[in-house]
Order: C-alpha cells, then sequence, then structure tokens
C-alpha cells in the first residue's frame, strides 16, 4: 500500500464539501491505491462546526479502506498542514445588498489568510484548486500570498464549464461524450467565458465540421454554457454542487494521474502566451502527464475568439484591480 497523501478540503460541510469528501474518501481522486488523510477547515460558528462534526461522522460511517485519518478544524494551518493537496471550495457568498466590490473584498481577505497559511503550512509540493468564487480571482489571490510555492502549482476550476460544453457538443453532434477531445474554455468561470471547440475532434474527425452550424455556436452554445449555473439555481432553487464536485474531482485526478494526451481546461497563471499578461489566471486548454499539466499552445486564434478572449481577460483584470489595494 502507498504512503497515505494528506488533502485539505475547505468549507467542508457546504454543498459542494458534502458532494466531494465521500468521493475523495472513496479513491475517486487520487486512485483506488491512494489513502488519503482528510484535513477539513470550516467556519468557528458552532453550527458551521456541528455540521463539519456530522459530515465526519459520516465518514467513518461508510468505513472506507482508502481513508487514513481525518482531522475537522476552523484553523487554516492547522487544516494545510504538511498537505499535499487543498481544495479551496469555502468562500464567501453573495448577501442579499451585496455589491460585487464588497464580495471581492470579503473573498480576498479570506484568500489571503488561506494562501499565508498554505505558504506556511502546506508540503513545498502542494497543488492547489481554488473552486470558490470568483474563483479566479480567488486563486490568483491565494496564489500571490504564498511566495514561497511555486506559482504553478495554484489553479482555479474550469472544469464544471468545460464538462458543461462538453455534454452540449456531445448532445448536438449526437456523439459520446467521451470520443470528444481537444476543447478548450478559456478565460474566467463567469458567464464571460468563452467554449471553443474551433479544434475539437470526436473519433480524430472534426466536430466543427461535423455540427457545421455557427449560428448555433454563437447564439444558442456559448450562451449557454455561460449561463448553466444561472439555469442550475432556478430549476433547483440551490446552485451545482454534484457536477461542481465532479468537475474538481476531475481537475484534480487528471492533474495528479494524467490526461493520456487528451486536453482538459484548467485555470492556470498565464505565462504571457495568447496575448493573457502574466499571471492572470485563466482558463487555458492544458494536458497533463506525471503530476504537471502542460498548456497546449500555439492554437491559431481568430479574430471572433480574439474578442471574446479579451472580454472575459478584461472582466478578471478588472476583477483583479478591485482587490489590488489588499494585496499592495
Ligand atoms: P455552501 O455555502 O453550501 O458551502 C460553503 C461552505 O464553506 C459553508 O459550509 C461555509 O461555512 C464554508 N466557508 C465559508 N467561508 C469559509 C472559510 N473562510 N473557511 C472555511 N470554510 C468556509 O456553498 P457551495 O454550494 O458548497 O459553494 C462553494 C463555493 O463554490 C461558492 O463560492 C460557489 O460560488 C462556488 N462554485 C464554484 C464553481 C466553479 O466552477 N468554480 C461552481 C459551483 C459553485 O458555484
Amino acid at each position: 500500500m502507498k504512503k497515505p497523501v494528506r488533502v485539505a478540503v475547505t468549507g467542508a460541510a457546504g454543498q459542494i464539501g458534502y458532494s466531494l469528501i465521500y468521493r475523495i474518501a472513496a479513491g475517486e481522486m487520487l486512485g483506488k491505491d491512494q489513502p488519503v488523510i482528510l484535513q477539513m477547515l470550516e467556519l468557528p460558528m458552532d453550527k458551521a462546526q456541528a455540521a463539519l462534526k456530522g459530515c465526519m461522522m459520516e465518514l467513518e460511517d461508510c468505513a472506507f479502506p482508502l481513508l487514513a485519518g481525518m482531522v475537522g478544524t476552523s484553523d487554516p494551518k492547522e487544516a494545510f498542514k504538511d498537505a499535499d493537496y487543498a481544495l479551496l471550495v469555502g468562500a464567501r457568498p453573495r448577501g442579499p445588498g451585496m455589491e460585487r466590490k464588497d464580495l471581492l473584498m470579503e473573498n480576498a481577505k479570506i484568500f489571503i489568510e488561506q494562501g499565508r497559511a498554505l505558504d506556511e503550512a502546506a508540503s513545498r509540493d502542494i497543488r492547489v484548486l481554488v473552486v470558490g468564487n470568483p474563483a479566479n480571482t480567488n486563486a490568483s489571490i491565494a496564489m500571490k500570498s504564498a511566495p514561497s510555492l511555486p506559482k504553478k502549482n495554484f489553479t482555479a476550476m474550469l472544469r464544471l464549464d468545460h464538462n458543461r460544453a462538453l455534454s452540449q457538443l456531445a448532445a448536438k453532434a449526437s456523439v459520446p461524450v467521451a470520443d470528444i477531445d481537444k476543447l478548450v474554455v478559456w478565460g474566467n468561470h463567469s458567464p464571460t467565458m468563452y467554449p471553443d471547440y474551433r479544434f475539437a475532434t470526436v473519433g480524430g474527425a472534426s466536430l466543427k465540421d461535423k455540427i457545421n452550424d455557427e449560428a448555433w455556436n454563437r447564439e444558442t452554445f456559448i450562451p449557454k454554457v455561460g449561463k448553466r449555473g444561472a439555469a442550475i439555481i432556478e430549476a433547483r432553487g440551490l446552485s451545482s454542487a454534484a457536477s461542481a464536485a465532479n468537475a474538481a474531482i476531475d481537475h484534480m485526478r487528471d492533474w495528479a494521474l494524467g490526461t493520456n494526451g487528451k486536453w482538459v481546461t484548467m485555470g492556470i497563471p498565464s505565462d504571457g502566451s495568447y496575448g493573457i499578461p502574466v499571471d492572470i489566471m485563466y482558463g487555458f486548454p492544458v494536458v497533463c502527464a506525471n503530476g504537471e499539466y502542460t498548456m497546449v499552445r500555439d492554437l491559431p486564434i481568430d479574430d471572433y475568439s480574439r474578442t471574446m478572449m479579451d472580454k472575459t481577460l478584461a472582466e478578471l483584470q478588472e476583477e483583479q484591480a478591485g482587490v489590488a489595494s489588499m494585496l499592495a
């Protein structure tokens, strides 16, 4: 049996947390031969800590063979101590009457504190996924607050958008979802993201040629993927949780175990490729192998794509400007 690895999950007793921790403990993220120690963070309030305690009782009751230990805490340093992976799910939701700017600032405080705690306590190889919104900007803040950790080890979740786009494409083209490769979702995890299937293939042939419907792309597909989160809230009365947890598992599993050459989308700090300024946390196409991701480079960008990519970039830059004073 392998040595256990430490997986930190914040907001562990929330909606997404409740769909996530049991799957991690079952080996669905890091493999059925990889024992894990779950280190779970929740707010210090009695209600949140009681809910976390309940989640831990259920973890016990699952008797997962791969669960080698668990910690429940309200102290970020304890949650991140020696952690090999961190899934930062907990975030401040938008309250009634709260301005977008206030939401950004409240989350900046959380992710500055958690970035510092990661810097101080986590394994030097920790791989971090930020799910809590605004995910790209929160990931960028955590990265900047952890200067002793490699920047490339901070990522934001675009995988739910990627998976949503995959399903829409599979339905439109009447092909199995697993047969589609080379899809990209550029930019911010927000309705400005740009799902781009110009390079996508199905069984090696061009998916774009097969669909051959640019009006559908621009007027139906792109807005539908962008507004899917709102459509789920409208239908369920609650935001996406199972699909978000599933996407987090996909993101971390692929990063740790590889994609066998398949493209996936990850929010990663830009290295300046595709005209996206260095360190902007932006959705890019990547392939993963040996525990590392590599950006797919040199894809041709046409005028429409440039406009779409710049629009989502502008939104990210505006978010960054909104929190810049806190990082100074
Ligand atoms: P919930 O409100 O159900 O759960 C959040 C949990 O985090 C709560 O239990 C809360 O007590 C805890 N929490 C809040 N601040 C914390 C902190 N500073 N430290 C530790 N724990 C803290 O929200 P849920 O539906 O689970 O969503 C979590 C986050 O994911 C939200 O920010 C949400 O907007 C975001 N999402 C991101 C997605 C993505 O694709 N990147 C998609 C799904 C989701 O909307």
